[in-house]
């Protein structure tokens, strides 16, 4: 049995199919991990959800912004934009056990896995992790979140959390700033600027940034320990770098014609397949 850690699918159906078989999946005993925005941009999303779904058991996800903003708009919360590639899940008759499904997925995931260099706890989200929070700040913090995209009144949470401000934990007043303050740094975060805030509007690589900016990863992490490996996708600019053992970068940019990468988490063995056509 092995535990594989996959990069942002974004619709790339056929890719994963052939990084599957690269990986000789084993249904019947084999777990992958999935760092969020399974759909959008690529061609394929109703494709990738569909075969997720019917492999349930067998994965675990976390959700990223781009299925945020799917559920949003199939909950005619958000508009769907010219970008947008996942029109084949909105029309699908699987539409709504789809979403519903998504829905139940939680921001985060921990587990402790056997290795060759024994145990070591994954922690998955799809963006990062703000430096100032503990393992149970993570806990809780992506608990709430989870919980009230899964509550009856997931309107109310969609139609708040949404937005880039405030950006800094002292600028929040409310509970639905906060709460929009940590779905971001869960699911959109990669600089911090020097102040302490997030910046939400720069995704390029790290040589090229404003040199006010910094990496979230570069920041000395509370919840890092020696036997602690954080996992997260978000970042194609990244090209699987982060320059830390035990932090890894899992979005090669398949969606941007690059490609889509598994990582055997008992061995850190790295998998890959390029974008197909
Ligand atoms: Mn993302």
């Amino acid at each position: 049995m092995s535990n594989y850690a996959i990069g942002d699918l974004q619709g790339c159906y056929e890719e994963l199919q052939q990084l599957l078989t690269r990986i000789d999946f084993d249904k019947k005993k084999d777990v992958l991990w999935f760092c969020g925005d399974l759909v959008n941009r690529g061609s394929d999303s109703l494709n990738c959800l569909l075969y997720l779904h019917s492999i349930k058991d067998n994965c675990r996800i976390v959700l990223g912004n781009h299925d945020l903003h799917l559920i949003a708009v199939s909950d005619s919360i958000r508009k769907i934009n010219e970008k947008d590639t996942f029109q084949d899940v909105l029309e699908s008759p699987k539409r709504k056990i789809l979403i519903e499904w998504l829905k139940s997925q939680p921001l985060h995931s921990i587990e402790r896995i056997n290795t060759n260099k024994g145990v070591k706890e994954y922690v998955m989200t799809h963006a990062g992790i703000p430096p100032h929070w503990s393992k149970d700040d993570l806990i809780r913090n992506s608990h709430k979140l989870g919980q009230s995209l899964q509550n009856e009144n997931s309107s109310y949470f969609l139609n708040y959390v949404f937005g880039n401000e405030p950006n800094h934990p002292d600028k929040c007043v409310t509970t639905e700033e906060k709460m929009r303050l940590n779905l971001n740094y869960l699911t959109r975060m990669r600089f911090y600027n020097s102040d302490g805030s997030i910046d939400l509007k720069y995704k390029g690589k790290i040589e090229t940034a404003p040199s006010n900016l910094k990496p979230w990863f570069e920041y000395k992490l509370k919840i890092l320990n020696e036997n602690t490996h954080l996992l997260f996708g978000h970042w194609a600019a990244l090209d699987g770098f982060t320059g830390k053992e035990n932090i890894t970068a899992l979005d090669t940019g398949c969606a941007w014609g690059n490609k889509l990468t598994a990582m055997r988490l008992e061995d850190l063995s790295m998998f890959s397949c390029d974008k197909l056509n």
